[in-house]
């Protein structure tokens, strides 16, 4: 019984690992707005392909609030987005030079 579960456990990894280790494309956009504490960003955006998203200035989520510090209002960003859970969520941010 412990054996199956483990096994199941190890089948559900593999299925997972693929899933998180592929990266949603880099997108050019513009910080206009971060609130720490509610662990959100405000990005001035280009199009997003993998949401199927035209340019537009919005709301993401943070997935890790590390990610708000690596950035402030009005730095050039390139960043990822996808939908976590229903929510529109930056899962990578960085500086663009
Ligand atoms: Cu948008």
């Amino acid at each position: 019984m412990k054996f199956r579960s483990v096994l199941a456990l190890a089948a559900l990894i593999s299925f997972a690992a693929p899933a998180l280790a592929q990266t949603a494309p880099l997108v050019a956009g513009k910080v206009t707005k971060i609130d720490e504490s509610a662990g959100k960003i405000t990005i001035d955006h280009q199009k997003i392909p993998n949401l199927d998203m035209p340019p537009m200035t919005m709301v993401f989520h943070a997935s890790d609030p590390a990610l708000l510090k690596a950035v402030k209002a009005g730095d050039k960003v390139k960043f990822s987005a996808e939908s976590v859970n229903g929510q529109l969520t930056v899962t990578h941010i960085e500086q663009a030079k």
